[in-house]
């Protein structure tokens, strides 16, 4: 028999899918037995749902989708937290509820886990926030139509989606689904719209000679990452990207000249953008972090914005066709423009420390940097991390992930764990903060428990040093930990019976850094962590730079009216 849990397992493996995340639940378990006997992903576990909605996240970074099942209301609005950051990051996130008995909606029965009124909706009003398409299921004769919408819909808008699927429902017979094409295809371009944007910016271009490209956060989302390599050969100009886009574009291609991020961006590219007399932004995305305090927006009459829903050039905008259909038209008519292009982009290096000397920020960077290689996957929390990554230099194939959109601190260890599962062929390190570690550091035991060897630099400065840089006060000293002995504890094994292969390591100067990433290197059956203490004061310029700005901005005083 085939039934409602089948097909949208079925749904989720023709989409790409090899793995799904859940916490098990009495309104989900009947759903996770179907998900298991049809096959097709692997059902993996995570120790809470709000680490189960990230490590989804994580997985869908490199998998390009992903999907999260949790019970009802205590597992799903914890679940909410990670949707809201597959939202804010662009990433099609499956949220699967368990939800009461087809036959107690609308019964005036009060049940378990519920707020304890009798209507249950309101777990779907809440979600529709975080979310492009959310739908109930309440009977197995509707739910095909119901769960390809959601999914087409995820994947179309690169967000989040929702479903819930009353318990008694997802073992009911149910119809088998047709082609997949049909989830993934996309609405034909608007012809007229496309040519005009074309003719229109390639005028622009015409009247500028200093053109330099900026690639923004919503590059990769927009799956354009390689037009915007060709796009940089046809031009030959100078390229920069955001902080948050981090390797979206090679740093060994010639015309990279390095992070443009106002006051903190790499040695040159402030004035090579800001000098430029036309900038195209690729899917730019301008917050308060990534103007710097909103002191770097890089807009008006001098910018070619292409958005992955717009193009606004010469006080026109048009619309009806996607980032991608647009720059594979202006790499066909794009003139060459080479004038930013001036020099040579020179990588900054850091100077190697004296080994016996004390750990500090720059040395450890620099043993990071050096252990990233074209497999390498670099997961930068929320805090000096970020700024330890934007500066490091990234051989080709490198990647690297930030969340700095939502900017959960903790999002990176579950995020972590999910993308290492979608990319076993990779390496897998984490750079975090002891203050973020904290929120969700019990995740740890599922590498273990997957044997993951994920490399985590926990970077104990004894403290919310981002939040000091921004606005100190008693709120940013942390309880400490035993970091490296954490993770003894995680060796448990499944069921008790041990034999886990987590290590737990200290590195208090450069010397011991270095013994411990060669131990790291040799532990290929589960995660390393590795706590680098440093003095609270030791982070880098940027950051200082950076918490000065952004703290000025949060602290303007109301407007009179
Ligand atoms: O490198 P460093 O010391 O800045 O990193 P650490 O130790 O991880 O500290 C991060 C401090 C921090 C906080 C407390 N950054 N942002 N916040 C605010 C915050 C609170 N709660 C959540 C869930 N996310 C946040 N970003």
């Amino acid at each position: 028999m085939f039934t409602v849990g089948h097909y949208l397992s079925e749904r989720l493996s023709q989409i790409g899918l090899k793995h799904h995340f859940a916490v098990a639940g009495d309104y989900n378990l009947v759903l996770l037995d179907q998900l298991l006997e049809h096959g097709g992903t692997k059902q993996i576990y995570n120790c809470n749902e709000l680490n189960c909605s990230f490590a989804a996240e994580g997985y869908a970074r490199e998998n390009g989708a992903a999907a999260a099942i949790v019970t009802f209301s205590v597992g799903a609005i914890s679940a909410m937290n990670g949707i809201g950051s597959a939202y804010a990051e662009n990433l099609p996130v499956i949220l699967i509820s368990g939800a009461p008995n087809s036959n107690d909606h609308g019964s005036g029965r009060i049940l378990h886990h519920t707020i304890g009124t009798t209507s249950y909706n309101y777990q779907l009003e809440m979600v529709r926030h975080v979310t492009v398409a959310a739908e109930s299921i309440v009977s197995a004769e509707n739910a095909p139509a119901q769960i390809d919408h959601v999914i087409r819909t995820a994947l179309r808008e690169k967000k989040p989606a929702y479903l819930e699927i009353a318990c008694n429902i997802a073992n009911q017979p149910c119809a088998r689904p047709g082609p997949v094409s049909s989830l993934l295809s996309y609405p034909a371009p608007d012809k007229e719209s496309l040519a005009t944007a074309l003719k229109e910016s390639l005028s622009f271009l015409e009247k500028r000679e200093k053109v330099v490209i900026l690639i923004g956060t919503k590059l990769r989302s927009a799956d354009a990452l390689e037009d915007a390599v060709k796009l940089a050969d046809k031009l030959g100009c100078a390229v920069t990207v955001m902080g948050a886009s981090k390797s979206y574009f090679p740093e060994t291609h010639p015309g990279f000249r390095g992070v443009y991020w106002g006051e903190v961006s790499s040695p040159g590219a402030q004035k090579l953008v800001e000098e430029a007399d036309g900038v195209i932004t690729l899917a730019a995305v301008w917050n308060d972090y990534s103007s710097v305090g909103w002191n770097s927006l890089v807009r008006g009459k001098n910018v070619l914005e292409v958005s992955p829903d717009h193009v606004a050039v010469n006080d026109h905008v048009f619309e009806g066709f996607h980032l991608k259909d647009f720059v594979d038209a202006l790499i066909k008519k794009a003139p060459k423009k080479p004038a930013s292009l001036t020099g040579q982009y020179e990588p900054a290096t850091l100077p190697k420390a004296s080994p016996s000397e004390r750990l500090t920020n720059d040395e450890m960077a620099r043993q990071i940097n050096h252990l990233v290689d074209s497999k390498t996957t670099l997961f930068a929390e929320t805090g000096d991390s970020w700024f330890n990554a934007v500066r490091m230099n990234l051989p080709k194939g490198a990647k690297v992930e930030s969340e700095m959109q939502w900017g959960h601190i903790g999002w990176s260890v579950p995020s972590i764990f999910g993308n290492a599962l979608a990319a076993p062929d990779r390496r897998h390190v984490l750079l975090v903060g002891d203050g973020s570690f904290q929120l969700t550091a019990q995740e740890v035991a599922q590498m273990v428990r997957y044997e993951l060897p994920v490399i985590i630099f926990l970077v104990n400065n004894y403290g919310y040093v981002i939040e000091i840089k921004i606005h100190d006060g008693p709120y940013n000293y942390i309880q400490n930990w035993n970091y490296a002995g954490l993770i003894e504890q995680f060796n448990g094994g499944v069921g008790g019976e041990g034999g886990g292969h987590g290590l737990g390591l200290k590195a208090t100067t450069g010397a011991e850094l270095a013994a411990a990433i060669e131990k790291a290197k040799k532990n290929t059956r589960g995660p390393t962590l590795i706590e680098c203490q440093l003095d609270r004061s030791d982070c880098t310029e940027a950051l200082t730079e950076w918490g000065k700005r952004v703290g000025a901005a949060n602290s303007r005083s109301p407007k009179l009216t």
